[in-house]
């Protein structure tokens, strides 16, 4: 296997209730990595778990030791972008990787997102289903889904992107260091969230195919997450396009800033 690259890569892995493919996860996961011979590190963030994933997931620290870390959220379900945010505090690599703890997605992938970021020099690669060289196993229901969504993001915000929810993703550090302080969108939406402002900002953002196989069969996402992911998302747009927020939000913190600092010289 050819070198991934000379940096660290900082893997992402939310975990809700993921007993069942945990283990298997980080060690897939941990293996793909060390073939690729690159420095890295596994950040599992388990979101009040109401099964065994937290401590699986802790038991496997003394099998990569200095290369996985495992943080538990106290509360109930959160969000995944809540746990996200958290999570990027570890974080000590030049590139961090999101990815999904159900292994829908092959952590070997990742590979084909730093080849697409080197061609297009690009500062964000996300994995799409809707890239014409996709193969994509998943539930009939769901590509509905996609594609509905799809054409609400296509109209709201014309991303160079046509598939902003799947759970394999590569950014420079640099942007998410950029993007997390403005982020307000605690759940779903918050891919949304993260791409509509690295666009905003000027970053560059490239598509990948991939190849997902569902393991569960029905998946689970409800009604009820489908209506908040729409909620969210036009939350976004009005504060991208209405109320200007996420262009406030630098001037806020600089004016709070200089505020503090002539307190501390008085
Ligand atoms: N930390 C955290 N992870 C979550 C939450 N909800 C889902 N996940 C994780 O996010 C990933 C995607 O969730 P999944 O249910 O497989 O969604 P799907 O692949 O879009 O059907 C999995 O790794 C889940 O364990 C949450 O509220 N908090
Ligand atoms: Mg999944």
């Amino acid at each position: 296997m050819k070198n991934l690259t000379t940096e660290k890569v900082s893997i992402i892995m939310p975990a809700f209730n993921e007993a069942e493919h945990i283990v298997n996860s980080i060690r897939e996961t941990a293996k793909t990595f060390q073939e690729f011979g690159c420095a890295w590190e596994l950040i599992v963030i388990d979101d009040g778990s109401t099964d065994s994933t937290f401590e699986l997931a802790r038991s496997l620290c003394s099998e990569f030791p200095g290369n996985l870390i495992v943080k538990k959220n106290a509360h109930r379900a959160r969000g995944k972008g809540r746990a996200f945010k958290k999570a990027f505090h570890y974080v000590s690599g030049d590139y961090v990787v999101f990815l999904d703890a159900d292994m829908d997605l092959h952590p070997i992938q990742v590979q084909t997102l730093f080849d697409i970021m080197r061609f297009d020099n690009a500062d964000v690669v996300i994995g799409s289903k809707l890239h014409p060289n996709s193969i994509v196993n998943y539930p009939g229901h769901r590509r509905i889904m996609s594609l509905v969504y799809y054409y609400l993001i296509k109209i709201l915000f014309n991303l160079p992107c046509r598939d902003t929810q799947t759970g394999l993703k590569l950014f420079k550090t640099e942007v998410l260091r950029k993007v997390f302080p403005r982020l307000l969108v605690k759940k779903f939406a918050y891919d949304l969230e993260v791409l509509v402002n690295a666009h905003h900002l000027g970053f560059q953002i490239a598509e990948a195919p991939i190849k997902l196989s569902s393991q569960r069969k029905y998946g689970r996402i409800g009604l009820r997450a489908v209506c908040a992911t729409t909620w969210d998302t036009l939350a976004i747009f009005y504060r991208m396009y209405v109320l200007k927020y996420y262009d406030r939000i630098d001037y806020h913190r600089r004016k709070n800033l200089a505020k503090e600092f002539r307190r501390m010289r008085r």
